[in-house]
Formats: structure tokens, C-alpha cells, sequence
């Protein structure tokens, strides 16, 4: 298995509840590396822009408030297999759905509210990695 690195980022909602400590240890305990992190606070064209790809869903506006409404942590998560391993540390997009023991499982607040983002395939994460850093801001 190639070593990889991923996009993540802890959403308002755990930001909010200061929560982000507890969601990076559930990385590091399953051995991925925090190689960059970044707090921030979206623009709604910032937002849009990263969910395009989301753009004719219902859900769109809703979202790109939601991603505003307070800080995000923009983070680089390094590890084997990384992309896929944070997709099954994160769950199932919907918290009620979530395997037990994931994040949005023991976090989340809802389906939209749901406390982390991570990149589903190997294209997107460099495309997700370069919307929030330079390669001199990712330290292996
Ligand atoms: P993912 O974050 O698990 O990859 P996506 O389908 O890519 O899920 O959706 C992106 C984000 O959009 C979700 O994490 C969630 O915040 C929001 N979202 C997805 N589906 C819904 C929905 O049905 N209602 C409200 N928000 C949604």
C-alpha cells in the first residue's frame, strides 16, 4: 500500500463545540499523520467554489452557509491507504448511518451538520490539498 495524503477538514459544528482535539486524536489513532493544518473562515465564494462539484444538489445553499457559519480546520492527513483509511475513520455521511466508533457516528450533529470532510478519491485530494496550501506548508 502507497503512502498518501488526503484533505480534511474539521466543520463549524465541531469547531463550534471546540471538539477539534478530540476528532485529530481519532486520526492519529488510526495512524494518520497531521502533515498541515490550517484554522480559517470561508467566504461564501471560497465555499462554492470547493463544493461545486455539488452545485445542482438541493442541498448546495444550505451548505455553503453552513461551511460560512464559523471556522473550518483545513488539514493534510498523511498515512498508507490515507484517503480511504480517514473515509472509514470519518462514517457514512449521514451520522445515522455511521459505523459505531467513527467520527460523524460519535460527533456528528446531522446529515449537513456532520463534523468532518475528507477526499474520495486520489484526484480529488490534490485538487482539495492545493485549494488550501502551497507544497512549502505540508511538512511529512
Ligand atoms: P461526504 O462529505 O461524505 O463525501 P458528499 O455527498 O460529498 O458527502 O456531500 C458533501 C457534504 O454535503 C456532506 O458532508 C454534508 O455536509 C452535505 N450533504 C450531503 N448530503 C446532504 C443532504 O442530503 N442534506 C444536507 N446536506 C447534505
Amino acid at each position: 500500500m502507497a503512502v498518501e495524503r488526503t484533505l480534511s477538514i474539521i466543520k463549524p459544528d465541531a469547531t463550534e463545540r471546540n471538539i477539534t482535539g478530540k476528532i485529530n486524536q481519532r486520526f492519529e489513532d488510526a495512524g494518520l499523520r497531521i502533515v498541515a493544518q490550517r484554522r480559517l473562515q470561508l467566504t461564501t465564494e471560497q465555499a462554492q467554489a470547493f463544493y461545486a462539484v455539488h452545485k445542482e444538489r438541493p442541498f448546495y445553499n444550505d451548505l455553503v452557509a453552513f461551511m460560512t457559519s464559523g471556522p473550518v480546520v483545513a488539514q493534510v492527513l498523511e498515512g498508507e491507504n490515507a484517503i480511504e483509511k480517514n473515509r472509514e475513520v470519518m462514517g457514512a455521511t449521514d451520522p445515522s448511518k455511521a459505523d459505531q466508533g467513527t467520527i460523524r457516528a460519535d460527533f456528528a450533529k446531522n446529515i449537513e451538520a456532520n463534523s468532518v470532510h475528507g477526499s474520495d478519491s486520489p484526484e480529488t485530494a490534490r485538487e482539495e490539498i492545493k485549494f488550501f496550501f502551497s507544497n512549502i506548508d505540508i511538512v511529512g
